[in-house]
């Protein structure tokens, strides 16, 4: 009998960085991501589809059992919660820091009255000032958290940091680190039961094409 297995993929960097580890572990897409429109993407695995979905949202649709697994950010991970997912894999893919940022002279360690962040990771800043003692002002954004800053709306941003030239072009820095942040497989518990044998395969093959060596 044929299990069918879904696996949820943002476009950008999670598709572009989980593409060769699938073609390693011999899974093509059929239709190209970049020019079809199409959501639910065929392979050349008849057996294994590919679902395409904003990145904050692959764990819920990991979480709900629409999609059996999923490659996600730990920053979209940490700010979910993690709930109903299991998270076998670190991929190594889509590295870069979730930090606390601001102008050059503010410290968030000796705030003047109840700071102001803007970000759309809520919980993790909540978390983060709440474990140094800060009682944040919590501002939900959904994009350009570094305009925020600049126009009086924030004293500080927590976002994800790469070469860090986006908070640089804006007069900003990266003040405190929150974590290191790789993409993450996470699989749905309730699947990781009825589809046991299939998704243990297919995690088994992730962790070939990462360490080919120890697969030989
Ligand atoms: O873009 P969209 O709103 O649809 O969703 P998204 O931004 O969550 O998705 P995407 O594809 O941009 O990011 C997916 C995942 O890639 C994130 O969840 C992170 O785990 C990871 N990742 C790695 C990054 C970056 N590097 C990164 N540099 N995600 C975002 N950025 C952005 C950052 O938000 C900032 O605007 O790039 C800018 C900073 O880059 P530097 O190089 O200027 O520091
Ligand atoms: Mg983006």
């Amino acid at each position: 009998m044929v299990t069918n297995i879904t696996l949820a993929l943002s476009k950008g960097r999670i598709l572009d960085e989980t593409r060769p580890l699938l073609a390693d572990m011999g899974i093509e897409l059929v239709d190209d991501p970049g020019s079809s429109r199409k959501l639910i993407l065929d392979t050349n695995r008849p057996d294994i589809k590919v679902v395409i979905v904003r990145a904050t949202d692959t764990p819920t649709y990991v979480q709900y059992g629409a999609a059996d697994l999923g490659v996600v950010g730990k920053d979209v991970l940490l700010e979910h919660g993690g709930e109903g997912l299991y998270e076998p894999l670190d991929l190594g893919i889509a590295r870069c820091r979730l930090m606390v940022a601001g102008f050059p002279h503010t410290s968030p360690a000796v705030p003047q009255r109840r700071p102001r962040v803007a970000t759309k990771y809520i919980n993790v800043a909540r978390r983060h000032f709440a474990a140094r003692g800060i009682q944040a002002e919590v501002i939900k954004l959904y994009g350009s958290m570094e305009l925020a800053p600049l126009v009086g709306l924030a004293d500080y941003i927590v976002d994800v940091v790469d070469t860090g030239k986006t908070l640089r072009a804006n007069g900003l820095l990266p003040l405190e680190h929150i974590a290191d942040i790789s993409s993450r497989l996470i699989v749905n518990k309730a699947a990781m039961k009825m589809k046991h044998a299939a998704l243990r395969a297919l995690i088994a093959a992730f962790a070939c094409a990462l360490q080919p060596e120890s697969c030989r």
